[in-house]
């Protein structure tokens, strides 16, 4: 039997916070300001300070950068460090709690693509900083209860110590698959996830969201302000869409052998 060309795209690696759903600025943080509240905190993150504080990956990743650089000396809670897992141990419980309300749909045609894309025979996995529960809760809720199942892997959260932008969550990822960069591609939305992709050697399709639209997406495959819908065009922002007017297999595919010829 001949050895499949290794270039030949075989599984899809999607992000989850920003690209499968809108979850961060009406999820995560409304979770985080729920978990100050419960500590009887008064730390309360705006929808435009949450956009600075997204500039670091993981949740408690990011409670310490803004006990680093947004708070007065003298306003950091005594013993604030030691109290971080405990915090976002409340915040995960507040975020499954509100996906578990149905409150937050999936981005437009994700569902579409993930179905075609198994219909077809492409691996799916999973690779975020985010923590695993938090998967399987948005997952669950929008997808179904057997969409768990969908997903070889789920890389998730601390399952590697270096979260985006590294790209040991995508190196994780393909190496549970046995796969190479080359028979895989990633979705992302932000320049922290697109860095943790190229720096996998994955190529790379981008649908941005109003937190990331202004980021560095040079090494993207293509930047699409959605995945759009066949009665729903998406807007290229960067590359070649093929006269196509939504993401489908066919396209995944042209945009994957295309950007290996570059
Ligand atoms: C997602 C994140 C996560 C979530 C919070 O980034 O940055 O930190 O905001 O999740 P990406 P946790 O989409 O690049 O994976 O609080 O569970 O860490
Ligand atoms: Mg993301």
């Amino acid at each position: 039997m001949n050895k499949p060309h290794t270039n030949s795209l075989r599984a899809f690696i999607f992000d989850v916070d920003g690209t499968l759903s809108d979850t961060e600025r009406d999820g995560h943080r409304v979770a985080f300001n729920q978990a100050f509240d419960e500590y009887g905190m008064d730390w309360h993150w705006s929808v435009e300070t949450y956009g600075e504080l997204l500039a670091v990956t993981g949740g408690k990743e990011r409670m310490k950068f803004y006990v680093e650089k947004f708070l007065d000396e003298d306003s950091i809670p005594e013993g604030i460090e030691a109290k971080i897992p405990e915090l976002h141990a409340a915040k995960t419980r507040h975020y499954t709690e509100l996906l578990s309300t149905g409150a937050i749909p999936l981005r437009p045609g994700v569902e579409r693509l993930i179905n075609e894309a198994r219909k077809r025979g492409f691996r799916l996995a999973i690779a975020t900083t985010t923590t695993p529960e938090n998967v399987t809760a948005l997952l669950t809720h929008t997808l179904g209860e057997d969409s768990i199942d969908w997903f070889e892997v789920i890389a998730a959260g601390d399952v590697v110590p270096a979260k985006k932008p590294a790209p040991d969550i995508y190196d994780y990822a393909m190496q549970e698959m046995k796969l190479s960069a080359g028979e895989c591609i990633a979705f992302e939305d932000s320049e922290n996830g697109i860095k943790s992709s190229v720096g996998a050697k994955l190529n790379t399709i981008i649908t941005i969201n109003d937190y990331t639209k202004d980021h560095n997406f040079n090494d993207a495959s293509i930047v699409l302000d959605q995945m759009g819908e066949p009665e729903q065009a998406f807007s290229v922002i960067n590359g070649d869409a093929n006269g196509s007017s939504y993401l489908d297999c066919d396209l995944v595919l042209k945009l994957h052998q295309q950007a290996n010829n570059n």
